[in-house]
């Protein structure tokens, strides 16, 4: 199915709020009293939009804010997409390993694995997002 550019723009940004929403919930838990349910229900909410193909949500015209819709992605993103896919395949396995460690309980290794996918989402925005 074609999904317009601009509709292209809004799923990705909701998919990336939406991730953020969880996140938060995790670093909640980690700096405070820690639910592991809350944070297996997080992890895997981020682990499932992470590994959904939201590569496909770059296609053409989504380079430049279109009708309403405003996008902060820097033309080296359509670049660079080699690196792009690097930093991708980096953050969707550290997003599993998130998962992973919060399904088994352990809070070290939440801690170490959210350390990696908040690094790998920060390699993304130091690169390729504008502001
Ligand atoms: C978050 C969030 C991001 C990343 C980034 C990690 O919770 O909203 O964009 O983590 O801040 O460095």
């Amino acid at each position: 199915a074609q999904v317009k550019p601009e509709d292209q723009i809004k799923y990705r940004q909701a998919g990336y709020s939406f991730m953020a929403w969880n996140m938060g919930k995790i670093k909640a838990n980690l700096d405070g009293e820690y639910n592991a349910q809350q944070v297996q229900a997080a992890a895997n909410a981020i682990a499932a939009i992470a590994g959904s193909g939201m590569g496909a949500l770059y296609g053409p015209g989504t380079d430049k804010d279109i009708g309403n819709r405003k996008t902060r992605v820097k033309p080296e993103f359509f670049q660079n997409m080699e690196d792009v896919g690097k930093i991708a395949t980096n953050f969707n396995a550290a997003a599993a390993s998130l998962a992973k460690a919060a399904a088994e309980g352990d809070k070290a290794a939440v801690q170490k694995a959210f350390g990696e996918t908040g690094g790998s989402c920060k390699a993304c925005h130091d690169k390729y997002r504008a502001d």
